[in-house]
């Protein structure tokens, strides 16, 4: 496990009571003292430090919910809008109450007993708990799904509290090159971290609620970027998982071949704590039935040696060629430096280390043509399984003039295209041209791709700037990547355009690091981030602009 706080290993020794404004505490020494123990800064707050106090009785999942929920108010449509939250779960504060009566009585289930997580909004939850599962679009409001997501079974199973729903790119992004972020339901999300900046997406609101604590933890959801563009953009740790380790039963799908669920937290402590719990098989996802037997505890995978003796590839062509990529040269400023660190904690990089595939990845459209075909078939099947859906939309052309039909609602402007939509809708099933764009996708990412050099050059994993066509090889084979924090856009950097309501790059706002292995390599790629993270401590070296910082803390809701 990681390092635990100071005050932890007090909790542990300290006899503590909660009295009136403040604890009466026993030291060791048997002098009884009183004071305030400091209560962890939401902010940054992490799992363990949370579960330590509520273990101790410094304060109670309820607490938490209160304190997240006036977070949530005084930035969302408040203050700077960041818009990061759809929904909140009406039942969250009951549900709070029984994990509390059941920690006192019996313990905790998990290290997510009464731990409030935010949920993407393409995550299915009963809705009988009273929140909408819609991926941002009002042609779901109100829709009845069959059954909670496998990963909120887990989760649920394990004692975490679903806070609510996160705004997200709608529809993960596919409705077409819309700007990340908005979503017909959401409006607009943006960046704690610059004003108006792109928080990336798809899983924007995962993203931007976790880089200010809107919640303990959130998940978010990747096709091709949508966990590691997020993560990078709000400085974060998060884990893309290989396709097939973590259940899609229930999630609002683009593609069986490429859609994961993952953690966006604010250190990999976290995400590996909720990667633990939302891994298995699913009966009703069954690429989750080929993954390893034993789900592997990713928390021993948090070793700051991790990185010793290993040997790390830089795939140089295409990947750091910013006048592919279009990154700002600061990235790979930041990137050359991440290098060094990387051999000075005891790896061996090995550079260049170029995947054959690698000009391909500029011009191939063999992804695109798989996702279309995917998303028809398989939007069509989570439609036909609702068991109600009050917009009457029961299938992707349904869709298409649904958001015609409903401008204000779906196509304000700037936000008008659905050309994406249209391509799929054009599709004609599981066809010769789908099953070679298939195999393409194979040699591309894999055996011309990501195994090939791992192969050749005897590596571990690989290593690149989160931004720019990093995810695309591991995206088009379902293979894991692990990004956390690597630097921060110079103040000089040149503003550029995001879309209607967005900028991007802007002064401050963050990019990470991606560390690349093949399918079921999480555990390895957790350690290695894991090892620079510690090492580096980047997320700690800037903190959102002061009005997206809440201010509400526990202390603002003990007892009240
Ligand atoms: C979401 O759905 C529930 C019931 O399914 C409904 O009561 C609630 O008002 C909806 N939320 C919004 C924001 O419309
Ligand atoms: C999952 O099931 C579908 C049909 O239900 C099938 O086409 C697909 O090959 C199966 N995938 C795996 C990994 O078993
Ligand atoms: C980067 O890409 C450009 C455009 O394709 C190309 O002209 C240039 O040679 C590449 N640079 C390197 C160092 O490969
Ligand atoms: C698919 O990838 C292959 C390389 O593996 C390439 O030759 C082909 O042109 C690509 N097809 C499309 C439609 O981009
Ligand atoms: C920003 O400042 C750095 C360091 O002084 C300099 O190298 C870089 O060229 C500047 N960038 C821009 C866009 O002015
Ligand atoms: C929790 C929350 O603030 N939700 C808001 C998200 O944005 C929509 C659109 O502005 C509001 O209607 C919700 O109340």
């Amino acid at each position: 496990m990681a390092d635990v706080p100071r005050w932890f290993s007090l909790a542990l020794i300290l006899l503590c009571t909660h009295l009136a404004g403040g604890f009466s505490i026993t030291s060791p020494f048997g002098l009884s003292v009183a004071r305030t123990p400091a209560l962890p800064d939401l902010y940054e707050a992490s799992v363990p430090e949370l579960q330590a106090g509520l273990d101790a009785g410094l304060f109670t999942s309820v607490d938490l919910i209160k304190a997240y929920f006036a977070r949530i108010e005084e930035v969302n449509i408040n203050g700077p809008g960041l818009r990061a939250v759809i929904e909140l779960n009406p039942s969250a504060l009951k549900e709070a109450a029984l994990l509390d009566a059941e920690r006192k009585l019996t313990g905790r289930r998990s290290e997510l007993h009464g731990i409030p997580i935010l949920l993407k909004d393409n995550i299915a939850t009963i809705a009988a708990e009273g929140m909408n599962t819609t991926a941002g679009s009002f042609s779901l409001l109100g829709s009845i799904v069959p059954e909670d997501a496998g990963v909120v079974k887990r989760l649920r199973k394990a004692g975490a509290i679903i806070l609510g729903k996160a705004n997200l790119s709608e529809w993960a992004e596919f409705r077409d090159n819309l700007a990340s972020g908005w979503s017909g339901r959401g409006g607009q999300a943006s960046n704690a971290y610059f004003p108006h900046a792109d928080p990336c997406g798809s899983s924007s609101g995962s993203g931007i609620a976790a880089s200010i604590g809107l919640a303990a933890v959130t998940l978010g959801t990747e096709t091709d970027g949508s966990i590691t563009c997020p993560t990078s953009n709000n400085n974060l740790a998060g884990i893309k998982p290989t396709v097939g380790l973590t259940s899609r039963a229930g999630v609002i799908p683009i593609s069986a071949h490429q859609d994961t669920v993952g953690p966006m937290t604010r250190s990999l402590t976290d995400a590996a704590i909720v990667l633990s719990v939302i891994a298995g098989k699913d009966p009703n996802d069954n690429f989750t039935l080929v993954q390893p037997p034993v789900v592997p505890d990713f928390t021993k995978a948090l070793n700051k040696n991790a990185l010793k003796g290993k040997r790390i590839g830089v795939p140089r062509r295409v990947f750091l060629n910013d006048s592919i990529t279009g990154n700002d040269p600061s990235i790979n400023v930041a990137y050359e430096k991440a290098l060094l660190t990387i051999k000075a904690l005891g790896a061996t990089v090995v550079d260049p280390a170029d995947l054959p595939s690698a000009d391909d990845f500029v011009t191939s459209n063999n992804e695109t043509i798989v996702l279309n075909v995917d998303f028809k078939v398989q939007l069509n099947e989570y439609f036909a399984a609702l068991l109600e859906n009050p917009s009457g939309v029961r299938t992707l052309a349904d869709l298409i003039k649904f958001d015609d039909d409903n401008p204000t609602l779906e196509e304000p402007a700037g936000f008008e295209d659905q050309s994406q939509f249209i391509q799929a809708e054009a599709t004609n099933g599981f066809d010769a041209e789908y099953f070679a764009a298939l195999m393409a996708d194979h040699d591309l990412g894999s055996t011309q791709g990501i195994d090939f050099v791992l192969k050749k050059f005897n590596l571990d994993a690989l290593v690149l700037p989160a931004p720019g066509l990093t995810t695309s090889p591991a995206a088009v084979v379902g293979y894991p990547i692990v990004t956390v924090p690597l630097g921060f856009f110079p103040e000089n950097v040149t503003i550029g355009s995001a879309g209607p309501e967005t900028v991007y790059p802007a002064p401050g706002v963050p990019f990470g690091l991606s560390f690349l292995g093949t399918a079921f390599s999480d555990f390895e790629l957790i350690g290695f981030g894991f090892a620079y993270e510690q090492k580096t401590q980047t997320r700690l070296a800037r903190k959102a602009f002061p009005a997206a910082i809440p201010k509400t803390q526990l202390k603002d809701v003990l007892g009240k």
